[in-house]
This record gives C-alpha cells, structure tokens and sequence, in this order.
C-alpha cells in the first residue's frame, strides 16, 4: 500500500523526507500523479481539491496537516466513512497559547496608542487605562487543544479567565461556560475575548453585531480561528466607533487578505498572515504516529467526528 500527499499550499518534499524518516520503507506519492489509485491507503491532506479524495478506493486514513478541518469538512464528496485525523501537537498548542496571549495583552496594555504616540513624538502616559491582571476578565471561546492551554495561560499570568465550549467543561481556575446561555452570560464580563473555535455551521459568523454589542465598551478582541467566525462589517462598525478597542487577527475570510480591505489600514487593527501556530517539519512524528497506529490495528488518536465537524 502508499502514501499519497495532496496538498496544492506547501511543499510535498518536505513530507517526502519526513515519511522516509519516520515510516522507512513506505511509498509517498504526491497528488495528481498517484499511478494506479487502488493502491492508496493513506491521504496526508491540507485543503486538498475538493473530489480528490473521493477518487481513492481503498482509503483507510485521511491525516489532516493542520488543526482545522473545515475545508474536508465542505467538501461535499468526503468519504466520511473513512476515519480522519488532524493536527494535535503541543508545539503548535504552545505557539498559539503565545499568539492569543500576545494579542490579550497588547491590546489591554493599550500597545497600538503607544506606538502612535511615539510616532508622533508624544509622551502620552494613560493611566487611566492601566488595571491589573488580576482586574481583568479574559474570555477564551473554545476550550479544546489550544482553547484550554491558551486559558491556562492566561490565567498564570494573572487574568481572570472565562471559558466557552459546545459542552460542559471543568478546567481548574477557569470560570466554564457553554452552550449559547453561558455565551451571553461570559460575554458582558469580559475586558478582552479570544476565539479559538473550529469553523462548524453552528460558529460561522458567531462574532456579529449582537456579539459585539455584548461586550464592555471598548474591549480587545483576538481572532486567531478562522476569518468566518467574524461578521466583517458588524466588526468594523464597532471598531469604528470604539466598542471594540483593539482587534489582532490572524485569519481572513478571504487569504491573503485582499488589497484594500479597511482591516489593512484600522488603527484599532492589528493583522498577521495566518501564522499564529503553523505547522512545523517537526511535527510529522505525530501526525506519521497515526499511519503506524493504522498499520499495526490500534486505535487511531486526535481524530475528527464528522458529526460534529470538529
Ligand atoms: P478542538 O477541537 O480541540 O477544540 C474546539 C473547542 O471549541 C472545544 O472546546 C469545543 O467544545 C468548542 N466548540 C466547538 N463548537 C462549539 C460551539 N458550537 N459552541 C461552543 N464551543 C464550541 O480544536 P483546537 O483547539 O485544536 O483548534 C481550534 C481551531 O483553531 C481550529 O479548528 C482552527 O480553525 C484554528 N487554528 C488556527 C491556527 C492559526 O494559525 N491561525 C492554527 C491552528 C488552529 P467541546 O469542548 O464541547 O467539544
Ligand atoms: C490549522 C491552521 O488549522 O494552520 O492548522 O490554521
């Protein structure tokens, strides 16, 4: 049996020597050229054509490259009988935890006015916005991998953290909330919010006008997830007139962001490129663990339910 690499966004070479390495003796073909289909059993995937998989037989393990699974999840001939997993990996956990707390603090410790400031000259020292951590309530939607560690975190460093996921949760010094009445609940506490949600229908444009208008007057917002949990223009609106303070944010419903978009140019707006965790040659191990798992008839780990779409 072989290996097949789809993916048309990073470098199938790289995969090539990281197959080699951890699962020696194992063929690697790279997608369109996969020879005689019937004898794939394993997809290594990031945002592969939608069809592509469904063109392959005898498949037994779809391995996503990344966390997210959206793109599978959307592409309506996904073999989802066909067990699926994805990228858990405590290096891409600990960068993100670093990412959200980054972002949790620039905009408390109100980072962008001061680099104005100093740009113009001007020694401008706002005291009047200085609290604590200990005075501030961070809210953190999603408490999975990345969600939980970047809650933990931000607890250690003092904040007072909220939580959200789809179901009951218990993390030691996290107030835990869920389902859409712990939402609203959480949101009116909340200095700042980061978003490290799946992309699932019940997410897709979570962060709207009503959200927004939820949250304290002038608030942080970090969007690290994907681009389509924020409702575009109702975020603007309330960057505009200042109920959101300050926005990092990674993801973009469209990528790159295009040219010309007002998130380019906000002065409450922060972006970066989709690099808050990226997934690194070095995590293979773990993702190339689940094809020995396959091979040796053990259960599969980090694995998607489909039914839940996450
Ligand atoms: P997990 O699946 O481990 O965690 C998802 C969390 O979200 C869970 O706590 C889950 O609740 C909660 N959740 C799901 N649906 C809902 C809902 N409807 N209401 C409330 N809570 C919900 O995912 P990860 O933490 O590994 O990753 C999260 C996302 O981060 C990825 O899907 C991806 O989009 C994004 N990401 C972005 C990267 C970047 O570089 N920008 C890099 C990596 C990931 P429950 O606990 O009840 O299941
Ligand atoms: C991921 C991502 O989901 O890079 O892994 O966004």
């Amino acid at each position: 049996m072989a290996l097949v690499y789809i993916s048309p966004w990073s470098d199938a070479n790289l995969w090539r020597q990281q197959v080699a390495r951890h699962l020696p003796g194992e063929e690697l073909r790279v997608w369109p050229d996969v020879g005689d289909a019937r004898a794939i059993d394993v997809a290594l995937v990031w945002k592969p054509p939608h069809g592509a998989l469904a063109t392959l037989p005898n498949l037994k393990l779809i391995a996503n490259l990344g966390a997210g699974v959206e793109h599978l999840m959307a592409d309506p001939a996904l073999p989802r009988h066909v067990p699926m997993t994805r990228l858990v990996h405590p290096l891409m956990t600990e960068q993100m935890s670093e990412y959200c707390a980054l972002g949790v603090m620039m905009g408390l410790r109100r980072v962008a006015e001061y680099m104005a400031s100093q740009r113009a000259g001007q020694w401008v020292a706002r005291e009047a916005d200085v609290a604590p951590p200990s005075q501030r309530a961070v809210g953190v939607l999603g408490l999975g991998e990345l969600g939980g560690d970047t809650a933990r975190k931000l607890a250690a460093l003092g904040y007072q953290v909220h939580g959200w996921s789809r179901s009951p949760r218990d993390l030691p010094g996290i107030a835990c909330h869920h389902g859409r009445d712990g939402l609203d609940a959480m949101l009116g506490a909340c200095d700042a919010v980061v978003c490290l949600l799946p992309l699932t229908t019940a997410t897709r444009g979570i962060i709207d006008r009503r959200f927004l208008g939820r949250l304290k007057p002038g608030a942080i917002l970090v969007n690290a997830a994907r681009g389509a949990h924020v409702v575009d223009d109702d975020l603007l609106a309330a960057l505009d007139d200042g109920r959101v303070g300050f926005a990092l944010l990674d993801v973009f419903y469209d990528e790159p962001l295009p040219a010309g978009h007002r998130y380019w140019s906000h002065p409450r707006v922060m972006i970066t490129p989709h690099i808050a965790a990226l997934t690194l040659p070095v995590m293979a191990d773990v993702i190339l663990a689940n094809v020995k798992r396959l091979r040796a008839g053990q259960p599969l780990v980090d694995q998607v339910d489909p039914t839940r779409g996450y």
